[in-house]
């Protein structure tokens, strides 16, 4: 089968927000004096915020005091997404978009974020994708291909058809979960399941993502 759609995720590949919420998760363990540094927050990139909650503070069960903690996260986040300008958006990013366009291909963003359609409108590029899809829609959040299976869905293309670019460890693997090929934006030492890994979004290019296609035929 031969490549039909692009998933996008947002934190990370299109734009700085992962930096943001490691700056919220830093705050919040700072408040309550629990240890927490860039190495760690490699296991929260894609993945939810009760989850994030529940590897930060593993010894609390109560399931209100988990939401209470989320929700404080949050707050710090919303605030400081307001600051999110279309000039945030990364190199590349709609170059990539406009040369996908012109060969037919379709787009998605594929994001764990509930915050999703706030960074897209303030980055102003919604209108730019074939669908979104979030975190507000799926029961599981990657490493579950819950998400880039929804995207697939939505438009109307088989999961085998997708190549998914993705930032996080969690999303590598829901990616190849749904049977999707994917590039990893990082290195290959923390993406080592990735088909192929760049160090942005600006390295990414048609001819790229026809080759692994071409590599991952079925
Ligand atoms: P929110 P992505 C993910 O977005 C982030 O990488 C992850 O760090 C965050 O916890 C998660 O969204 C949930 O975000 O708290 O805004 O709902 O990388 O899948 O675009
Ligand atoms: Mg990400």
């Amino acid at each position: 089968m031969g490549l039909r759609a692009v998933i996008f995720d947002l934190d990370g590949v299109i734009t700085d927000t992962s930096r943001f919420h490691y700056l919220c998760w830093k705050k919040l363990a700072d408040q309550y004096h629990v240890p927490f540094d860039e190495k760690f927050n490699e296991r929260f990139k894609g993945v939810s915020r009760k989850d994030c909650v529940r590897l930060l503070f593993p010894e609390i069960q109560d399931d209100a005091r988990l939401d209470e903690l989320a929700e404080q996260k949050n707050h710090h986040y919303v605030e400081m997404i307001q600051q999110i300008t279309p000039a945030d958006l990364f190199d590349g990013t709609q170059e990539l978009l406009r040369e996908l366009r012109a060969y037919g291909i379709k787009t998605a963003i594929g994001s764990a974020s509930k915050n999703t359609p706030l960074v897209l409108q303030k980055l102003e590029i919604a209108h730019w994708f074939d669908a979104v899809a979030d975190g507000t829609e799926v029961a599981h959040s990657k490493p579950a291909p819950d998400v880039f299976e929804l995207c697939a869905r939505k438009l109307n293309v088989a999961c085998s058809e997708c190549i998914v670019i993705e930032d996080a460890q969690a999303g590598v693997q829901a990616a190849l979960a749904a049977g999707m090929t994917v590039v990893g934006i990082g290195s290959q030492e923390l993406l080592p399941e990735a088909d192929w890994t760049v160090n942005s979004v600006r390295d990414v290019s048609w001819d790229l993502l026809n080759r692994l296609t071409l590599k991952n035929k079925r």
